[in-house]
């Protein structure tokens, strides 16, 4: 029996399935006219730039026309010839220019700003991306990049970060956003790729392509449909309705906005849809900043006077322990605080309510492969180390490894999820394909690779709680690290014979990598601290900060694998939450 949302949750409105996410955001069957905002959709927290929603939606069309030009791309062709990657800082800009690719029906991969030159490039000759549009804080980056894929500097265009910011780092005049705004509100109007779209084209349509590494092995290309947007918007939204009733009566739309934080990474689906979609269909005004900084982001919550913070585990660590600073702003505002993308400790949860006892410290769950949300806590069913009840629309299972069905509480098993909003698949990668999205009697269901238990939260609902990690997923503040990656990277170091990398839990970050090496036999470093070293330093140099081994390296004889050669990494996980233990 699997298990469902709780019965105040009102019923998922019917998804829309043969329009684009752009026309959805606009659309007053759904979403709002632009009349319909009293804040702008997003704004810069530290430039003050911003578009009222009317603007906006010219900027869109505006930007939709000069990108068709600039590429000589029908809107009708089809979206895997019109992929666009897009490798910035956050900006006003990026969650438009995404929406202009999908008006003219491409397909925007967003890459984490992270990256260095290799990972962008893997990301880039994987999705087949035509062109980058990055800021200049990357410029130098993406061109390093781009040049191993084979996209030329012309293909290579700037997102302002600042009203003016138009010069150029290489000497060469790349062409900005802006130069296509410009260029396109000269060019006659186009018909939005959707126009011509039949009735399950949006579910069939790539509209984001996230890289996510899933249950095992390297990042692969998540293909998002526009359905699959839209479809978690709405049961966000539906779940967040602060009263029910006015939810079924769509006061909501007229009463009900935020000021809300958009610090988190545009790039990764959290802040892609929590943070930026279901703000900006909501009506709420998302204050948008580049990078963490954590004076920055306290200033900034008290000139925007936000009241939503969407934050993860390792943020609210930080205000936690710097109380004295914290206490430095005025932060009355805040009504809510939202965390997810890695468990947020009871205690801290508990320390932060301390400092603010006004605020909601909610928790959400979700995946690149759900297209975000699964559950969340929502304000009047708060439960601290809980993930919160299903969000509607949304159906679980928990499986235990031997394949048993678990219908009772507090039972741990797999969580497998069926919604509108599980994703349409790895792009090429029909092994990963199989063995995450499973076809049962009752429909498709995602293999979260998380392990859950159903229980009763204290106001009586239905909470899926996170026990534990199966997959062997590691999670740096939010990041994903995928061990296979680093693995294969290890194994280029001439003194490492075989790997074995793990996630160690680790106070600030959430986890961090752990490298498990066999020494290669004569190995030239003249003592085990000196190969250490060379081996870590192979990682800094060549992998971005948040992947570097700071869980570190230890020597083993032998890595652990199965009889078909799998590598055993619960097993040494087991083994290092034991010695940790004593
Ligand atoms: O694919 P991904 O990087 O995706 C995310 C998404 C997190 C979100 C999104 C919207 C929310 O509202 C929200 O609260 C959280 O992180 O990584 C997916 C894996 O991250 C772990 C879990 O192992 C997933 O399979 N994870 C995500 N959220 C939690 C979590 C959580 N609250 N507690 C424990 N693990």
């Amino acid at each position: 029996m699997p298990f469902v949302p709780p019965s105040w949750c009102p019923p998922l409105p019917q998804v829309p399935d043969s329009i684009s996410i752009e026309s959805f955001m606009w659309d007053e069957n759904y979403g709002r006219h632009p009349l319909g905002y009293s804040q702008d959709p997003f704004t810069d927290g530290l430039t003050g730039r911003t578009y009222n929603a009317f603007d906006l939606k010219d900027r869109i069309d505006h930007l939709a026309r000069g990108l068709c030009k600039e590429f000589d791309w029908t809107p009708e062709s089809s979206e895997w010839e019109k992929v666009i990657a897009v490798f910035s800082l956050n900006t006003v800009d990026y969650v438009p220019l995404t929406w202009a690719i999908h008006r003219i029906g491409g397909i925007a991969t967003c890459a984490n700003a992270a990256y260095n030159a290799q990972e962008l490039e893997y990301q880039l000759k994987d999705s087949g991306a035509k062109a980058v549009f990055t800021c200049l804080a990357l410029l130098e980056t993406t061109l390093e990049a781009a040049k191993k894929c084979n996209i030329p500097k012309e293909r290579v265009y700037i997102l302002p970060m600042a009203p003016n910011a138009t010069q150029k780092s290489d000497g060469y005049d790349h062409k900005t956003l802006e130069d296509i705004v410009t260029a396109g509100s000269k060019l006659p109007k186009i018909q939005p790729s959707d126009r011509s779209w039949k009735v399950g084209d949006g579910a069939r349509r790539c509209a984001y392509l996230c890289y996510s590494s899933g249950t095992s092995g390297l990042p692969k290309g998540v293909m998002i449909s526009h359905k699959n947007v839209i479809a978690n918007t709405l049961q966000i939204f539906t779940h967040e309705s602060p009263t029910r009733d006015d939810y079924a009566k769509r006061n909501m739309l007229q009463s009900y906005t935020e000021t809300a934080l958009g610090l988190l990474p545009m790039s990764h689906i959290y802040g892609l849809i929590v943070g930026s979609h279901v703000g900006a269909f909501r009506g709420d005004g998302v204050i948008v900043l580049p990078k963490y900084d954590f004076k920055v982001l306290l200033q900034t919550i008290q000139d925007y006077k936000i009241n939503m913070l969407f934050l993860v585990p390792p943020m609210i660590i930080h205000m936690t322990k710097s109380k004295e600073t914290v206490k430095q702003y005025d932060l009355s505002s805040v009504r809510a605080c939202f965390t997810g993308a890695a468990p947020l400790g009871k205690e801290t949860a508990d320390d932060l309510l301390s400092m603010f006892p006004d605020w909601a410290v909610r928790q959400g769950y979700g995946l690149t492969e759900t297209c975000t949300v699964v559950c969340s806590t929502v304000p009047e069913d708060i439960w601290f180390g809980s993930s919160g009840s299903l969000i509607p629309g949304m159906k679980v299972r928990l499986v235990t490894v031997e394949g048993n069905e678990i219908t009772g509480y507090n039972q741990p098993g797999e969580l497998w999820v069926q919604s509108p909003s599980v994703v349409l698949g790895y792009l090429h990668n029909d092994k990963a394909n199989k063995e995450t999205f499973v076809d049962e009697a009752d429909g498709r269901y995602m293999r979260t690779g998380d392990e859950a238990i159903i229980a009763k939260s204290p106001q009586g609902h239905e909470h899926i709680i996170i026990t534990d990690r199966i997959k062997e997923l590691i999670k740096v503040k939010g990041h994903q690290v995928a061990p296979a990656e680093l693995e294969a990277h290890l194994l280029t170091h001439p003194g490492v014979n075989d790997c074995v990398v793990i996630g160690v839990p680790s106070d600030r970050e959430g986890e961090v990598p752990k490298a498990f090496v066999v020494k290669a036999p004569g190995s030239i470093e003249e003592s085990d601290a000196l190969l250490k070293r060379s081996i870590a330093k192979h990682v800094e140099q060549h992998k971005t900060d948040y992947k570097r081994l700071r869980g570190g390296i230890e020597f083993i004889d032998v890595v652990p694998k199965s009889p078909s050669g799998k590598i055993l990494r619960r097993l040494m996980r087991d083994k290092e939450r034991e010695k940790m233990r004593k």
